[in-house]
């Protein structure tokens, strides 16, 4: 049925029609200024970690694989250099762990033969280079990580990574002093 309006009741229809249409577009554009606001986590950021091949991966003779692989995941090899660790050097970079009862292992096999330290750089560098070592024990690590293709047991796990920012902030400046 159609219904026939009157010239005022027509003005006040069509008046009625545009300020609706004007709230509807007022809300889409509220929508997009009110999007969430990703968190710190989502947000890139690019920072460095200090990264280590042990010397167990060292001594296999896997070191080129494991640059070769740091390359392709797209971090930068800011710092690097081949260097054996004194006793006192890895007690100082391991002191976190100095009441475990593994320490004088830890030590012993991180000072037992060459290591390659290095600075690393990428967006969020820290946690993608221990996404790519995978877990501390090679046997728990997922398919594809570093520890899983080149760590033998928790003790020779072929690397290292920092693991929190003051960590890499530690770890860097311990062995590389002059590194901004
Ligand atoms: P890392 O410091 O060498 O990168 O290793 P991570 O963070 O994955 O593991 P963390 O807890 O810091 O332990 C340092 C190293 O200690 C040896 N470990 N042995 N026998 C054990 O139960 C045990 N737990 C840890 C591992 O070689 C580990 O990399
Ligand atoms: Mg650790």
């Amino acid at each position: 049925m159609m219904v026939r309006l009157s010239s005022p009741q027509a003005g006040i229809f069509y008046s009625l029609l545009v300020l609706i249409a004007g709230l509807f577009l007022s809300s889409c554009k509220n929508e997009k200024e009110t999007a969430p606001i990703p968190t710190t986590k989502e947000i890139p950021m690019l920072e460095k970690t200090f990264a280590m091949i042990k010397p167990d991966a060292v001594k296999a003779k896997n070191s080129g694989k494991i640059i070769d692989i740091i390359e392709k995941n797209g971090f930068t090899i800011v710092r690097m250099e081949k260097t054996q660790l004194t006793k006192d050097k890895a007690e100082n970079f391991y002191a976190v762990h100095k009441e475990r009862p593994f320490f004088g292992e830890l030590v012993s096999f991180v000072t037992s033969g060459p290591v390659i330290i290095m600075a690393l750089e990428k967006d969020n560098a820290i946690k993608a280079w221990r996404d790519l070592m995978g877990a501390t024990d090679p046997m728990k690590a997922e398919a594809g990580t570093i520890r899983k293709q080149f760590g033998t047991n928790i003790g020779n796990n072929a690397s290292h990574g920092s693991d929190a920012p003051e960590t890499a902030k530690f770890e860097l400046s311990l062995f590389f002093p002059d590194l901004k």
